[in-house]
């Protein structure tokens, strides 16, 4: 970058993590829409919170509100908003914070990007590995319904791809577990 200098700060990652007693981390949740990636995401940053943790969620559905509300679904863009998202993880680990990001991100080398922009000692990678039948049927937007209607083009798990991770920290079935035991997977790896 020409004519910009990075600027020091005075308390470090390290430090704002002591002070909150915890490690900062960034779990990331891919798999197809409707595979569970936003209610677990949720219901493990209010588990967090409870335990007096300090963490939060990037949601997919809901960066695309602001942050990345000029993005759309070709390639090229959702590769755009894993950029910007694994940036804006980065600077919450930076922060201290333990980050819940539930993004498809379908493209394995989106993910690796990400993998990179945190850092790979903070990265988690969890697959939500719930077979596309089940997503399918549950279709909590509608928008399998749509895709197979011919209504959306584009629609990850019908007509655009979704490359499965090779060698994930957990993998979820949540067509198989419960809410409460891919929770518990979720914490016991937040803790480990
Ligand atoms: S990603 O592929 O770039 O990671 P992201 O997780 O941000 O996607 O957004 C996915 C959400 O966008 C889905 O939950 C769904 O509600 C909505 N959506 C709209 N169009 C599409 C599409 N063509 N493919 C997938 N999701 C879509």
């Amino acid at each position: 970058m020409n004519n910009i200098i990075r600027q020091l700060q005075k308390v470090s990652a390290s430090q704002r993590e002591a002070a909150l007693g915890q490690r900062a981390r960034t779990l990331w949740l891919t798999g197809l829409p409707g595979s569970g990636k936003s209610t677990l995401a949720m219901a493990l940053d209010e588990r967090l919170f409870a335990s007096g943790r300090a963490s939060f969620v990037l949601d997919g559905d809901n960066l695309r509100h602001g942050l990345c509300s000029d993005l759309g679904f070709s390639s090229e863009d959702r590769h755009e908003n894993i950029r910007r998202v694994a940036e804006v993880a980065h600077l919450l680990n930076e922060a201290g914070l333990i980050v819940i990001a539930a993004f498809i991100s379908p493209y394995r080398a989106d993910r690796d990007m990400a993998r990179r922009i945190v850092g790979d000692a903070r990265f988690a990678e969890v697959h939500l590995a719930t077979p596309l039948a089940a997503c399918e049927a549950r279709d909590p937007k509608g928008l399998y319904r749509k895709a197979r209607a011919g209504q959306l083009s584009g629609f990850t798990g019908i007509d655009a791809p979704y490359e499965a991770p090779l060698a994930p920290a957990l993998a979820l079935d949540t067509s198989l577990l419960s809410i409460e035991q891919s929770l518990q997977r979720l914490m016991a790896l937040v803790e480990g």
